[in-house]
C-alpha cells in the first residue's frame, strides 16, 4: 500500500503529526481524502495531518479505496479505527444514522472529531453529541461539523461583509439548493431515499446546507419556519448492495418504498426579524448541484451562486442611484479568505477546496485547542430547523384557495 501522505523529510520533526482516521469513503469520503492530503501541502500548518487509517465494512473495497485515496491503512471495524494509538482524530463520512454513535465513541476514546452534515438524524442524537462534545472540550478535545460550503472564499467573504456591516440591517434571506438527480421514476431507492439511514430527503442532504450558510453570512439565527414538503415519487426500483446513488443505475424490477421527502419548501423568521425562503430538492430538472443564495439589507445586497463559486454580486445601496447597481466580484485576490495559499489573482478554486479549507481550519483550531466553528452546537441548531419544518410539514396548515 506504500506509505502515502507521508511528510517530507524532515517536516515530521517541524510539526507535530496529527493522525487522522475516516470512516466512510464513497463521495464524501472522497472529498474529505482530498482535504486531508492536500492542505499541507498548500497551506502552513502547525500540525501534519497524515492519513492513518480508512474504514468501511467490505475488506476488499476499504483496501481499494485506501489506495486510491492515500490512506496507510484500512480497517472494516470502525471501532478497531478509533482504538488505533496512530488516530488522533476520526472523521465521520458515513450516512446520518451511525453519525452519533460513531462521535460518542470517538469522544469517549479521548479523540477529536470531525462529523460530516447534517450532523446526526434526529434533535436528540445532535443533542447527545453536542453535550459530549462540551464534556470533551474540558480535556482539549475539539469537534467540528462539516459544513464546507462555509469555506469558499466567496461566502467567507459574504459573512466578512455582512459583519463589517455592509449590508446594514438585514430584510431578507433567498436561498434554494436544487439537484436533479430523481427526475427519473426508475431511479433505484438508494440509503438516500431511507428514512432509517438518511433521516430525511432534501431536507437534510439539501437543506441543512442552505439553512448553515444562511445562518452563518447573516450571522443569526432562525427562530421559526412554516414549512411544505413533498414526496412526488413514492416507490422507486429497489437495488442490491448499497451504493453512493448519484448516478443512477442498478435498479431492479421490485419496487420498495421511498420513506424521505423528495422537496421541502420553507419560509423562515431570523431572531432578527429578517424573513426568509428556503427551497431543497433534487428534481429540478437540469440544475445539478446549485446553491443559491441572495440577501437583502438596508445599506446593501448580496448574491452567491454555488455555480459561479468564484464570484459574489454586491450592490452597495449607499452609493448613487444613478450608478449604483450589483457588481461582480471576482473572489481571487491573495486579500479574500483562504487564497494567500492559492493560485494568482483570476485562477480561481472549485468545489473539492472547501474540503482542504476544512482540513486546514481544523487543524489550526487542534493546534492552537480552540473550538473552530461550526461547531456541534452549530449542527444541533441546523438540526432543531430541519424537525422544525418536518413538524410544520406534518401539520399540512395549508390554507386551500377557494375555487372563484
Ligand atoms: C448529494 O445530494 C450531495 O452530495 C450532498 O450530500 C452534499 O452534501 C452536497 O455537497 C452535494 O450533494
Amino acid at each position: 500500500m506504500g506509505e502515502p501522505n507521508s511528510p517530507a523529510e524532515g517536516a515530521e520533526e517541524a510539526t507535530p503529526r496529527l493522525g487522522v482516521g475516516m470512516v466512510g469513503y464513497a463521495f464524501m469520503g472522497a472529498a474529505h481524502s482530498q482535504g486531508w492530503r492536500t492542505a499541507g501541502h498548500v497551506f502552513d500548518l502547525p500540525m501534519t495531518p497524515v492519513l492513518a487509517a480508512i474504514c468501511g465494512r467490505s475488506g476488499p473495497a476499504v483496501r481499494q479505496a485506501a489506495d486510491r485515496l492515500g490512506w496507510a491503512a484500512a480497517e472494516t471495524d470502525w471501532r478497531a479505527l478509533i482504538a488505533r494509538d496512530d488516530v488522533d482524530l476520526v472523521d465521520i463520512c458515513t450516512p446520518g444514522d451511525s453519525h452519533a454513535e460513531i462521535a460518542l465513541a470517538a469522544l469517549a476514546a479521548g479523540k477529536h472529531v470531525l462529523c460530516e452534515k447534517p450532523l446526526a438524524n434526529t434533535v436528540e442524537e445532535a443533542e447527545a453529541m453536542t453535550e459530549a462534545a462540551r464534556r470533551a472540550a474540558g480535556g482539549g478535545q475539539i469537534v467540528m461539523a462539516g459544513f464546507n460550503y462555509r469555506r469558499l472564499p466567496a461566502t467567507a467573504y459574504a459573512r466578512a461583509l455582512v459583519a463589517e456591516g455592509r449590508l446594514g440591517t438585514l430584510r431578507h434571506v433567498r436561498v434554494s439548493y436544487l439537484q436533479d438527480w430523481l427526475v427519473e421514476r426508475d431511479f433505484p431507492l438508494t440509503w438516500r431515499l431511507d428514512r432509517q439511514k438518511a433521516g430525511s430527503g432534501a431536507l437534510g442532504d439539501l437543506g441543512a446546507h442552505i439553512i448553515d450558510l444562511a445562518q452563518f453570512i447573516a450571522g443569526d439565527r432562525i427562530a421559526g419556519v412554516s414549512a411544505l414538503t413533498e414526496t412526488f415519487v413514492k416507490e422507486r426500483p429497489v437495488l442490491d448492495g448499497a451504493s453512493e446513488g448519484l448516478s443512477g443505475g442498478g435498479g431492479g424490477t421490485d419496487l420498495g418504498q421511498v420513506t424521505v421527502d423528495d422537496a421541502a419548501v420553507f419560509t423562515g423568521r431570523f431572531a432578527s426579524g429578517a424573513l426568509a425562503s428556503f427551497e431543497a430538492t433534487r428534481f429540478a430538472a437540469g440544475r445539478k448541484n446549485a446553491l443559491r443564495i441572495e440577501l437583502n439589507g438596508e445599506r446593501g445586497s448580496l448574491a452567491f451562486d454555488l455555480e459561479r463559486l468564484n464570484e459574489l454580486s454586491f450592490h452597495d445601496h449607499t452609493e448613487p442611484a444613478t450608478s449604483a447597481g450589483f457588481r461582480r466580484i471576482l473572489v481571487t485576490e491573495p486579500e479574500h479568505p483562504y487564497l494567500d495559499a492559492w493560485w494568482p489573482p483570476g485562477h480561481g478554486l472549485g468545489y473539492e477546496h472547501t474540503f482542504v479549507h476544512q482540513a486546514r481550519d481544523l487543524v489550526h483550531a487542534i493546534a492552537a485547542g480552540r473550538a473552530p466553528a461550526p461547531s456541534f452546537a452549530d449542527g444541533l441548531q441546523v438540526q432543531r430547523v430541519l424537525a422544525a419544518v418536518e413538524e410544520s410539514a406534518a401539520k399540512n396548515s395549508v390554507y386551500t384557495v377557494v375555487p372563484g
